[in-house]
């Protein structure tokens, strides 16, 4: 998005012109008394997601029960959201894409701080005592943990925050150093909720926080420990990132100028672990779903939706298609990606009780063929190295346990590998935060493919020690690979026929 290009003879978006925008029939606007409403919700990391998901929910709830929810959202690094949205009272349209567009603004974000700039601000609001809740997208990489699932002290930023607790920079840092005001203070602990497509994600935040604050002081942890709850969640709902056309369709639409609207498909699901105490927005009246199994949803979003996703990601960027929808209406992708669920997916973890795992992978497929959405592959390919030890890597390992087959998942992981090579290759922009370690291996650049495998499969922050001595997959992998290699960019569909 070209956020100079927006400029328009429109009137803003803003508190002030938002009753000429409820006054078009179609366009829900907030219902609440929104400029008396408090901050509740301290989110880090509000991103489109979260803006498109979490932002939503709080709003509905309180349109629906009222409640001083307002979200203070805190950008950990980049100001742009700050920027933008300040200039339009934090108000911006939730564009709904399904057969017809459905649009809502939103107003339950009422500031939007800058980590980096106000660090002193962000924890004055994460210690206020009126603050009962933090909620994070910070992305799979934002939990700085070594590859056993605990802390990575030699992460630079924990290295930083450490060396500086009261002026952090990372999500860990704030959530240790405001926890640590409240308890001087005698001032209630907040929870924290993740909303990351990360397993076990409330499991794995408490971890790097506990392990943060032992650092520190073996007092803090265990007050943290005794009165924090971190409840796992499960998210989700495809959102697209805004595109130019967004902004001009959504501020026609509304006729204001929105200058970063936020577009989703209608899906949208939040199941919470049901483990923790203390006020919350009345989300279960919105459709959140708390329960004590949110391991099975989980697991079946992460595996089905998100691996699904990156498969098409990688094999369907080398095939050439651009987006989601452009790749699995390609019929032979259609059918792979349809035997890579039902093969070797499903069956490699038990799903909640109450869901029909198959109907629910045939409803995920359905979702990437919604016409309405330009979800671009370039997008999904985002952060590999990270996604696919979420997604990918535990459903291979489950089926090698289980004896089941790995060789459509390895597919899958050879097609990232060759992305990243074809990259490093063109000297095109790999947006990944191990992007300097691919640009230096050396396999990267070999056309032996059994180098290529081992270079990857040696990469222990991502792969463990496991795969590198696994033969099986090995074997998989360089077959995959020289198969790749072997085919042109247009035949790499007839190629997935075949497998
Ligand atoms: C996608 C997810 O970008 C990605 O990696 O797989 O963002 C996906 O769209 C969401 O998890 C859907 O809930």
């Amino acid at each position: 998005m070209n956020l100079s290009q927006n400029k328009s003879a429109k009137k803003k978006l803003t508190q002030e012109n938002l009753t000429q925008v409820a006054s078009i029939a179609a366009i829900a606007t907030p219902q609440y008394d929104r400029e008396n409403t408090e901050i509740g919700i301290v989110h880090l990391g509000p991103g489109a997601f979260h803006r498109a998901h979490q932002a939503v929910y709080t709003e509905n709830a309180m349109n629906l029960s009222g409640g001083n929810w307002g979200i203070c959202g805190v950008s950990l690094r980049s100001a742009i959201a700050q920027e933008v949205l300040q200039q339009q009272d934090y108000l911006y349209t939730l564009a709904v894409l399904d057969q017809n567009t459905r649009y809502q603004v939103i107003g339950s974000i009422k500031e939007i701080l800058v980590a980096n700039k106000q660090s002193d601000d962000v924890i004055t609001r994460m210690s206020a005592a009126t603050t009962k809740l933090v909620t994070l997208t910070i992305t799979e990489k934002g939990y700085c943990l070594a590859s056993d699932g605990s802390l990575d002290l030699n992460h630079e930023d924990i290295k930083h925050d450490l060396a500086n607790p009261i002026k952090p920079i990372s999500a860990i840092g704030f959530i240790v150093e405001s926890l640590k005001q409240r308890r001087m203070n005698g001032t209630s602990a907040f929870n924290v909720l993740s909303c990351d497509n990360v397993s076990g994600n409330g499991d794995k935040l408490r971890r790097a926080v506990l392990d943060y604050a032992e650092q520190l002081d073996d007092q803090l942890k265990t007050w943290i420990s005794d009165n924090v709850a971190f409840p796992n969640a499960m998210v989700d709902s495809i959102t697209p990132k805004t595109e130019n056309y967004t902004v001009e369709s959504v501020s026609k639409a509304i006729n204001a100028q929105d200058n970063w609207p936020i577009q989703r498909e209608d899906f949208s699901q939040w199941v919470i672990e049901n483990n923790w105490q203390g006020e919350r927005p009345d989300w279960g009246k919105v459709g959140v779903i708390f329960t004590d199994d949110v391991e099975g949803f989980e697991h079946a979003k992460l595996r089905l939706l998100n691996c699904l996703h990156s498969t098409l990601a990688y094999a369907g960027s080398l095939a050439g298609f651009e987006t989601v929808f452009d790749a699995i209406s390609d019929k032979d992708f259609f059918q792979f990606i349809s035997k890579l669920a039902q093969n070797e997916i499903i069956g490699s973890f038990t799903p909640p009780k109450e869901m029909d795992v198959k109907v629910y992978a045939d409803e995920i497929i359905q979702r990437f063929l919604n016409p309405s959405i330009r979800h671009l592959l370039a997008q999904i390919a985002w952060d590999g190295s990270q996604k696919l030890q979420m997604r990918l890597l535990p459903i291979i390992r489950d089926n090698i346990q289980l004896n089941r087959s790995t060789k459509l998942l390895c597919f899958s992981l050879a097609s990232w590998f060759e992305f990243i090579c074809q990259a490093v290759k063109n000297n095109q922009e790999i947006i990944d935060p191990m992007a300097n370690h691919f640009n230096e291996i050396t396999g990267v650049l070999s056309n032996d493919v059994t180098e290529v495998v081992n270079s990857f499969l040696a990469i222990e922050s991502i792969f463990g020690n496991d795969f590198v001595k696994n033969d099986i997959i090995i074997k998989q992998l360089t077959g995959h690979l020289k198969e790749i290699r072997s085919t042109t960019k247009n035949q790499l569909s007839t190629l997935i026929r075949s497998l």
